[in-house]
């Protein structure tokens, strides 16, 4: 299978770190999204992160590539069954943070920025920061194997460093701890948003 996603995405990183943290056989590719016609007979919102079977079947988004990468190891699962809807919830309050601060960017990037839209994205990411925090007992509970909301978690909390600011460590020191564990890890280093190329499969595939 294939993962088509770019160094930065981090709805494609998200992927690859549960794909490297379960040891799936998966081929991450690059794209530059801009010349990415070709995308399109596989998904045609021509969006990163798709995976491609080896059967030729076209799967997005990220948190149902996260389902059906589940469904391809024999390890722990990414979300476990019994805690589904909690796990899921925490993962699309994680989403919600990637989006506001790439909608941020982007918003920044214009050339006549609203400086109220921009008041507003940072202010959800403020509160997506608190809620995460508040509930960091219940995300950091568990054993070895990375369940797929600490992974979403983590690699928000990656995006908003690399496309926001640093600064939240400031106010949110527990949830800043956390963070620099999960930083650490190998699937996480392997997948920093200032890498060059994609994953090796060997890499991803030794778990
Ligand atoms: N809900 C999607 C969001 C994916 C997404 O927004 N990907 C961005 C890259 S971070 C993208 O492909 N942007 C190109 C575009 O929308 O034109 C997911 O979870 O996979």
């Amino acid at each position: 299978m294939k993962i088509y996603n770019d160094a930065t995405s981090p709805f494609g990183r998200k992927t690859v770190v549960a794909a490297i943290e379960r040891g799936i056989g998966a081929e991450e590719v690059f794209l530059d999204l801009a010349k990415a016609e070709f995308l399109d007979r596989w998904n045609p919102l021509r969006q990163i992160p798709t995976l491609v079977t080896a059967e030729g079947a076209a799967i997005y988004d990220s948190d149902v590539i996260v389902q059906f990468l589940d469904r391809a190891h024999k390890r722990e699962p990414l979300i476990p069954v019994a805690d589904a809807p909690a796990i899921l919830t925490r993962m699309s309050l994680a989403n919600g943070l990637m989006e506001a601060t790439l909608t941020r960017l982007v918003e920044t990037r214009r050339p006549d920025p609203s400086a109220a839209v921009v008041t507003k994205l940072e202010a959800r990411i403020a509160r997506a920061l608190a809620a995460i925090e508040r509930d960091l007992d219940r995300l950091a509970k568990g054993g070895a194997a990375l369940r797929a909301d600490q992974i979403t978690t983590a690699v928000a909390l990656g995006y908003v460093d690399f496309r926001f600011a640093e600064t939240w460590r400031e106010t949110h020191k527990a949830l800043g701890a956390w963070y620099g564990e999960m930083a650490a890890r190998r699937s996480l280093v392997l997948t920093v948003p200032t890498r060059k190329d994609p994953v090796p499969a060997a890499e991803i595939a030794r778990g």
